[in-house]
């Protein structure tokens, strides 16, 4: 089996766990935060810099390398990982959400789903079928099954409907995936709010034995206090020995609380995206390094954090360069979020190690301002 989880112990307090995944490029711990590089690249970081910040795997997306450059191209190239130089694991994303979230006019059917090109306008059709051709000419370790993700709120008969096809793709997926042997597939669980969906989706799945499994659906627009208490009713349909996976989540008190139910991985923009703007994530709360305010602020963007960007420069000099779109400035901002985020699940990962997590959200929430009302 190309992917295999270890689970290394359950934290008393919270139930969060501990674990190790295996790859056949390494390992990674989890609860694990992967940065994103959705066109085979994290944004302004070389992989020597994710390798200093301690990021030991990275998301890409099949959908936007399979527009651009090709995945025939990266497959001569001799795979996602030489391509781009980076030889610790990735996952890629099936293409089934950038579909729904970036395409115009798409058409949903049993065969997969018609749409057009996000940059040229030209028709596509995406399936099943294709998604895995491409994930396998990508080589990436772990690779996500076509799945429908559909927009917050939709109607029960709806959901019920996609659910169903979801799984019906899922099963096509498995039987279009050429290398079992060295890239691993995740199924993704859909459902929406609905807790009876999520059960059908996590049996239907589960069914087909999936080396991992992804929480889809979530952190589409509905309140917090839904996605956790979808978390509360569906991690714990899936089997202990295998990952889970909560898609596109990323915020730290996110990444805590789901830690606490049970997720093992979670990938999203949010620290990339927020950095290009000037908003930085400490650790006491969110930090706006354009404002007004921090023109003659000569200290580090967080006086806790030791970062290449914090040991090294203030917030007036980095303000400088954003507001003079000087790309250093961006650099170091996304530096310092994505520090900040793996070493966050370094000291969720140590307070479960110690059963202490449930102490930990207390004081993080405390600092970081999300207890205020
Ligand atoms: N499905 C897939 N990718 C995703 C999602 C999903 O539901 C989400 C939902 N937040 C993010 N990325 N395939
Ligand atoms: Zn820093």
């Amino acid at each position: 089996m190309a992917i295999t989880y270890e689970l290394k112990k359950v934290c008393k307090q919270t139930g969060a766990r501990l674990g190790t995944v295996h790859t056949p490029h390494g390992s990674f711990d989890t609860p694990v935060f992967m940065p994103v590089g959705t066109l085979a690249t994290v944004k302004t970081m070389s992989p020597e810099e994710l390798n200093e910040i301690g990021a030991n795997i990275i998301l890409s997306n099949t959908y936007h390398l399979w527009l651009r450059p090709g995945e025939d191209i990266i497959k001569e190239a001799g795979g996602l990982h030489q391509f781009m130089n980076w030889d610790k694991p990735i996952l890629t994303d099936s293409g089934g959400f950038q579909v729904f979230s970036l395409s115009d006019m798409r058409e949903i059917k049993e065969e997969g789903v018609h749409f057009r090109n996000h940059i040229s306008g030209a028709k596509l059709f995406l399936s099943p079928e294709k998604a895995m051709h491409i994930q396998n000419d990508l080589g990436s370790d772990i690779m996500m099954a076509f799945d429908e993700c559909p927009p917050y709120p939709a109607s029960f008969e709806y959901m019920k409907k996609s659910v169903e096809r979801t799984s019906r793709w899922a099963e096509r997926c498995l039987a279009a995936h050429q290398r079992p042997a060295d890239q691993g597939l995740f199924g993704i669980v859909q459902g929406g709010e609905y807790e009876e969906l999520r059960k059908q989706s996590a049996r239907d799945l589960v069914s087909l034995d999936f080396p991992g499994y992804a929480i889809g659906g979530l952190s589409v627009g509905e309140p917090k206090d839904v996605m956790n208490n979808v978390l509360d009713f569906t991690t714990h349909l899936l089997p202990d020995e295998k990952p889970r996976y909560l898609m596109g989540v990323g915020s730290p008190d996110s990444l805590i609380d789901g830690a606490i139910r049970g997720i093992d991985m979670f990938d999203c923009v949010l620290p990339t995206r927020i950095a290009r703007n000037g908003t930085c994530m400490t650790s006491n709360g969110r930090l706006v390094v354009r404002n007004a305010k921090f023109a003659r602020d000569f200290t580090p963007i967080d006086e806790n954090c030791d970062c290449y960007t914090c040991r090294n420069y203030t917030k007036a000099y980095i303000r400088h360069l954003i507001k003079a779109n000087e790309t250093f400035g961006i650099r170091l901002t996304t530096y310092h979020n994505l520090y900040f985020l793996v070493k966050l699940m370094e000291q969720v990962r140590e307070a479960i190690a110690e059963d202490r997590l449930g102490d930990f959200r207390e004081e993080f929430f405390e600092r970081y301002g999300f207890n205020k009302p």
